[in-house]
């Protein structure tokens, strides 16, 4: 129904085990109003409680993933106001879901565009996806994360280059400087974006959830924590169904079963 769907700001289809999510605010070029934020998050989190969800795709459309936090939204704001909705708070619970989110960009991903590209687990770029923090030039700085996740992606020499200079970065710099983890022909990008998330919805849930942990474990624990931590995950999957079944079909020459976990 398409009047109904002109006034969703996020599209849901499912695949399998994928659901695509597709900001669908394209009159201001995607900017994440509250409202938006409200609507993505609650959408994820009621995905999130089913089981047969394992994975999700967030894209936007050909000409831009999004344009950043709504600066219309923003720009009547007080200080104290800022401070007493501790604005942006709403995105940890985005950061926080825990089946994996891959942003498949193509076109702009600025400033609070970008952050949502960070948010996610992965990032795959179309050949014309251009990620920049610009906040900047708005006399602001970064405020969903950009000048912490940027920094943990691409280094401190590349993020002070990016932030303090608002630059644009094409997806060939952005996947050498280790934002991306693949780029594609723009024709190809949602396809591909589809194809690893139905791969990873395959895989044991439990497996997947805590494998994730353990990567985001290592961007806050020093090395040797970090390995312990790593240990013991990898020692509880001992007492779960999907390390039987994995290790049962390699000994059986078969091919797993997570299905049932
Ligand atoms: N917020 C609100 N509306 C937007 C935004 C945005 N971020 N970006 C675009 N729009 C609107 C435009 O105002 C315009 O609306 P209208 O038709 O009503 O005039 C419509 O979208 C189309 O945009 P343009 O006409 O500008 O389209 P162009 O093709 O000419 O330009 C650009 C495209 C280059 C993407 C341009 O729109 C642009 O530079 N946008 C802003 C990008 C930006 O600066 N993003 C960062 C925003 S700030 C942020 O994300 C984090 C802030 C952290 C603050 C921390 C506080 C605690």
């Amino acid at each position: 129904d398409t009047s109904l769907e002109a006034n969703v700001l996020i599209k849901v289809e499912i695949t399998g085990k994928v659901a695509l999510l597709t900001l669908n605010r394209s009159q201001a070029l995607n900017a994440l109003s509250s409202e938006l934020m409200h609507e993505l998050i609650a959408k994820m989190q009621q995905l999130e409680a089913n089981p047969d969800i394992g994975c999700f795709v967030i894209t936007g459309n050909s000409r831009v993933f999004c344009a950043g936090a709504d600066i219309k939204e923003m720009q009547i704001k007080s200080c104290q106001q800022m401070i007493a909705e501790d604005y942006f708070s709403g995105w940890d619970q985005f950061a926080a879901i825990k089946i994996p989110k891959i942003a498949a960009v193509s076109g702009y991903a600025l400033g609070g565009g970008c952050e949502l590209a960070m948010m996610c687990d992965v990032i795959y770029a179309g050949d014309s996806a251009v990620f920049a923090q610009p906040e900047i030039n708005l006399g602001v700085i970064p405020g969903i994360g950009g000048t912490q996740r940027l920094t943990h992606s691409v280094g401190k020499a590349k993020a002070m280059d990016l932030i303090l200079t608002g630059r644009h970065m094409s997806a060939a710099e952005a996947e050498q400087g280790g934002l991306v983890a693949r780029v594609f022909s723009d024709e190809t990008l949602l396809e591909e974006a589809l194809f690893a998330a139905q791969s990873i919805s395959e895989k044991g849930r439990l497996s997947v959830a805590l494998a994730k942990e353990a990567i985001d474990a290592s961007m806050e624990l020093p090395l040797a924590q970090g390995l312990v931590f790593e240990r013991r995950v990898f020692h509880s999957l001992f007492s779960c169904r999907e390390q039987q079944e994995g290790m049962a079909a390699f000994i059986e020459k078969r091919r797993a079963d997570f299905s049932h976990d």
